[in-house]
């Protein structure tokens, strides 16, 4: 039972879907069934037969590039759409993604399914940091029009022939909306004028919403933090990763950042059963590191579900593992790039190099990573603040996104980078850990301060 006393499953719910069971897949195709017969929606004007639509759905699951999302009414699948991200190779547009097939069956329209479902896709499009979202349709889908420009989607343009359907010509209507808005300001907060904001912003903070990444560290199977990345300071949260991934999405977290401890000393994935766990109850997106060292590994946890890997100390060691697996799954890959004082960190932070941290993001953005995560070590589980100047630096040095960690341990200090995004716009969000697991920062108030 949810809080207003109805069984929750009658509760209607988007969400991504990264794999689909007999029951889901044949309930889309039912929906796409319907939606197509009824007129529209999707590309088919017929439906192709349902073996045609069963592998065409698993073929959606296997496109990097494209995300399903579906929509259920008392759990069964009634509707679906796509959000799909710019090719590897299409640099110039690496900021937009595109929303596509968005339908709800006849029989569950006029319940706001249709909402739900551009909500959720938005909002992944958003914590992934795209900064636009794109689509078109036909002009004769006018309630999905009218949904489109009750959210915010600004038709910029109509194309005279966009489609032919029942013996004529239609036209098509192209939509775009600004995801990541820069003109928003930070509420005012008693304690901002204390924080140090770096460089000449203006007085009145503007900057652009961030991601929150709660982090789920694994240590023997159990959620802990550490302090500076010692693994004998553990502080035990949970010994229930899967509860615990539930738990962070309920507060309404779009990502979740999971760190196999015991995998990034020992230098290979030592919490399966855990990371399995978060995969099955995450209903967002998933990236993943701690002792990601060959193709293999990499291989196995993409398939498995994570989003996106982490890589660390293959980064520093083997960057050419990281171009590969760059090439072989674009977008996918991520740096984690650990410093102490400037100087990178690797095998859980056991050995420190002689790189600058600064020189080896320059490098792995050179290599193809999608987003590099930057952690100042001697912040790490302090709640001292984040190292802004550092991560600003980054930032600007690099053209792909930067996630901030490490030092988190007030509300004061996800306003303070937040602020900082205005002279650091490639800021992309922020790793959270012991603040949230202690209380210190609630995830309503962090997810509003970064909104
Ligand atoms: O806390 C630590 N000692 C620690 C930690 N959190 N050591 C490594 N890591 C994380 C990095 C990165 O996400 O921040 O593990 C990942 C890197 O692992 P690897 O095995 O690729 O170096």
């Amino acid at each position: 039972m949810n809080e207003i006393g109805t069984p929750s499953q009658t509760r209607p719910r988007a969400e991504r879907v990264q794999a689909l069971h007999e029951d889901d897949l044949q309930a889309l195709c039912e929906a796409t069934d319907a939606a197509i017969l009824d007129g529209g929606g999707f590309g088919w004007l017929t439906t192709p037969g349902r073996q045609a639509m069963e592998r065409y759905f698993r073929g959606v699951l296997m496109v990097p590039e494209r995300m399903l999302f579906v929509v259920r009414l008392d759990g069964i699948i009634v509707g679906a759409a796509q959000l799909v991200r710019p090719p590897r190779n299409n640099e110039a547009q690496a900021m937009s993604a595109t929303l596509m097939h968005l339908y709800v069956a006849p029989y569950a329209r006029g319940l706001g399914l249709g909402r739900l479902l551009l909500l959720e896709a938005e909002q992944c499009a958003r914590a992934m940091g795209y900064q636009i979202l794109n689509l078109d349709v036909r002009e004769t889908q006018e309630s999905a029009i009218r949904l489109f420009r009750a959210f915010g989607f600004h038709h910029w343009g109509t194309h005279p022939s966009y489609a032919r359907t029942e013996g004529r010509t239609v036209r098509g209507l192209f939509f775009t909306k600004r995801l990541q808005d820069n003109e928003r300001v930070v509420p005012a907060h008693p304690q901002a004028a204390s924080i140090p904001i770096p460089a000449t912003g203006p007085a009145s903070v503007t900057g652009h919403s961030l991601t929150l990444y709660p982090a789920i560290d694994l240590k023997d199977g159990a959620c802990v933090r550490l302090r500076r990345g010692e693994m004998d300071d553990a502080t035990i949260y949970s010994d229930n990763p899967g509860a615990q991934a539930r738990a962070w999405v309920q507060a309404g977290c779009r990502w979740l950042h999971v760190v196999d401890l015991n995998g990034a000393f020992a230098g290979r994935s030592a919490n399966g059963d855990a990371v399995e766990a978060i995969i099955a109850n995450a209903t967002v997106p998933v990236q993943l590191g701690g002792g990601l060292r060959d193709m293999a590994g990499i291989e196995r946890w993409l398939a498995a579900g994570v989003t996106r890997v982490i890589l660390g100390s293959v980064a520093v060691k083997d960057p050419e593992l990281v171009r590969a697996a760059c090439r072989a799954f674009p977008g996918r890959i991520v740096a984690g790039i650990d410093a102490r004082s400037g100087q990178v960190a690797t095998e859980g932070w056991a050995e420190t190099s002689d790189m600058k941290a600064v020189e080896l993001a320059r490098r792995m953005e050179d290599v193809g990573v999608a987003a590099i995560i930057f952690t100042e070590i001697s912040r790490d589980g302090m709640l001292t603040g984040i190292d802004i100047a550092q991560t600003v630096e980054m930032a600007n040095a690099l053209s792909i996104p930067v996630i901030a960690s490490g030092g988190v341990g007030h509300a004061d200090h996800l306003h303070a980078l937040r602020a900082a995004t205005v002279q650091a716009p490639g800021i992309e969000g922020v790793i959270v850990g012991r603040a949230l697991y202690d209380g210190r920062v609630d995830p309503a108030e962090a997810l509003r301060i970064l909104s």
